[in-house]
């Protein structure tokens, strides 16, 4: 029986702890090596460290690591801030319009900065979509945008208010150095600046994208991987009438 107040790694049997790590640490391949390796995961609360696998990376060493992981989890007190939206099929969102909003949705989008990832915005926007689920230029009742990747804010900015955009969508898929959350923070001050943040949607996606961070960051909301068309449209068009943007 799980106790879900104090939840453990398993491996063989319930609550075993049993956990397999893989590091890379900055010292020459050999035994001293994989002992550092062994000593550095017992520090971390693994217990009965054995280092599995080892290979040289040419100065450095890369590890994997077998253990038993000591510390649990209260399951049962864990929130995680979510979108909450009852998310639509294409067919139900394009009904929604169609009721609620009577106009085109106007929705532009960019993977924005130095970030040369085209994958997960056009995945959302493109026609064909991803996955089976057709992306926003598919639907009927939305006017899609999507600007491609290693787009300036200042551009982004521009073409919303360009086209008045409803909606500004945003990916970012590099994260090294946190180099998303300078980029991201430039586009809200911008909006801020230009007087048009409360009238737009704002949205941000990505691998490492969470509604937490989004929302910390000023947007409407956030969304990560395996994120599709149809979730963003049904949050755009509900945030739209809620806020009274239509
Ligand atoms: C393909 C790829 C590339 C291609 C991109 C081609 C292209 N046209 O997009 C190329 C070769 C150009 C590339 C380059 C680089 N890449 Co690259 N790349 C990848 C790779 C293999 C797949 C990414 C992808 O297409 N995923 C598929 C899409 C569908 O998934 P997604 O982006 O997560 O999108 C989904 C959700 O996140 C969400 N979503 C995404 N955006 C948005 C936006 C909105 C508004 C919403 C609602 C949702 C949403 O919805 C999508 C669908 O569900 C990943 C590794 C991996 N397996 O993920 C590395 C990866 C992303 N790349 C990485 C790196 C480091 C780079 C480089 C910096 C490498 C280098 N040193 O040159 C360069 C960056 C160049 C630059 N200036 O950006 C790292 C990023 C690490 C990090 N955390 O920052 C990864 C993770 C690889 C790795 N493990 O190191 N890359």
């Amino acid at each position: 029986m799980v106790d879900l107040t104090r939840v453990k790694p398993y491996g063989d049997t319930l609550n075993d702890g049993k956990v397999q790590l893989s590091f890379t640490l900055p010292v020459p391949y050999g035994d001293e090596a994989i002992e550092a390796a062994r000593q550095l995961v017992m520090k971390m609360g693994i217990e009965e460290p054995s280092v599995v696998y080892s290979k040289d990376l040419v100065g450095f060493t890369y590890f994997i690591v077998y253990g038993k992981a000591t510390q649990t989890v209260d399951y049962t007190k864990i929130k995680v801030p979510k979108v909450e939206v009852e998310v639509m099929t294409k067919e139900e969102v394009e009904e929604y319009i169609r009721e609620n909003i009577k106009r085109k949705v106007v929705v532009v989008g960019a993977c924005t900065g130095t970030d040369a990832h085209t994958v997960g915005i056009d995945a959302i926007m493109n026609m064909k979509g991803y996955a089976g689920h057709f992306g926003l230029e598919r639907y009927e009742g939305i006017e899609a945008y999507n600007l491609g990747s290693q787009v300036p804010n200042e551009e982004l900015v521009a073409k919303a208010i360009e086209v008045n955009a409803d909606a500004i969508l945003v990916s970012q898929v590099v994260t090294e150095k946190n180099a998303h959350i300078p980029n991201l923070t430039q586009l809200v001050e911008l909006l801020e600046a230009e007087g048009i943040r409360h009238k737009v949607v704002l949205v941000c996606g990505g691998p490492r994208i969470s509604h937490e961070l989004a929302k910390e960051l000023g947007y409407d909301a956030g969304f990560g991987p395996g994120t599709f068309a149809e979730d963003v449209a049904s949050f755009i068009v509900t945030e739209m009438v809620n806020r009274k943007l239509v």
